[in-house]
């Protein structure tokens, strides 16, 4: 039986004007690797959002070569991968603290969901409709769309303190091609782990610093106060000040400016 992948455009075009992911998605459980690289949350080892490659290794390692596929951080996300990410995130909600009538309406476009549970079988199959384009790239609009509901509920959660773009209208950046590296960024979220840490007060997500919301910087680790880590710095050194990475959606940490992006597509990263 060939492995399941999902194909399609109609959720795409259901979803907002936009834009979406996936990874390759198999049903069935996968064995908790012995450790990981920081940043990576458990469940995406739990549920096949990073596929195991070696099923005869008892102990799987993500750092030992052939027991976990390493993935390119560099390459165009494609919608398949990027249904599979959000189904795999949908389940560990489920399974942790439940999910919202938004995600379980975004998810019932690509996957049969029980009406009353919000549960996805284990053997549930995939919708396809005339629309599905599992294999076409997703934009960062898209990305954001589907996104959205899962931050809905952390930022309900006190998980986090607001969404990691800088807002929601509509950028001219939403039409660029999102990577992989992107999707892992914005579903690199570990709502357990997370939960515990959780701080009693919080922030405020009304102030902002230099056109950027205080929260922002608290979320990407940056201490605005600090030489390098202002407004209109360029922590990365990819291009972009902070400013334009909070008005782009990009990470402020990691060097993806989508113009340099361009020049090292294929550059196999993890
Ligand atoms: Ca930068
Ligand atoms: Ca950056």
């Amino acid at each position: 039986m060939r492995a399941r992948n999902f194909a399609g455009i109609g959720w795409l075009a259901a979803i907002i004007g936009g834009a979406s992911i996936g990874i390759p998605w198999t049903s069935g459980q996968s064995p908790i690797p012995t450790h990981k690289p920081a940043g990576y949350p458990a469940w995406w080892f739990q549920r096949n959002v990073i596929p195991r490659t070696n099923s005869n290794n008892a102990n799987p390692d993500y750092n030992r070569v052939g027991d976990y596929r390493p993935a390119n951080d560099f390459a165009v996300l494609t919608q398949g991968q990027l249904k599979n990410m959000a189904i795999a995130a949908y389940n560990e909600f489920m399974a942790d603290v439940g999910v919202n009538s938004d995600m379980t309406a975004l998810v019932a476009k690509w996957v049969n969901v029980d009406p009353v549970t919000g549960v996805i079988s284990p053997n549930a199959v995939e919708i396809v409709t005339a629309d599905t384009a599992d294999f076409a790239p997703v934009n960062l609009g898209q990305l954001k769309a589907v996104a959205q509901p899962f931050y809905e509920e952390l930022i309900a959660l006190g998980v986090v303190p607001g969404y990691p773009w800088f807002n929601s209208e509509n950028t001219p950046a939403d039409y660029t091609a999102a990577n992989v590296g992107q999707a892992k960024q914005l579903f690199s979220f570990d709502i357990i782990q997370d939960l515990a840490g959780v701080p009693s007060g919080g922030g405020s997500s009304t102030d902002f610093l230099g056109g950027i919301p205080y929260t922002w910087f608290v979320y990407y680790g940056l201490n605005p106060v600090k030489p390098g880590n202002g407004p209109n710095d360029d922590s990365d050194g990819d291009g972009l000040t902070n400013l334009q990475e909070a008005q782009m959606g990009t990470d402020p940490n990691k060097k993806d400016n989508p113009a340099l992006q361009l020049t090292i597509s294929g550059y196999a990263a993890h």
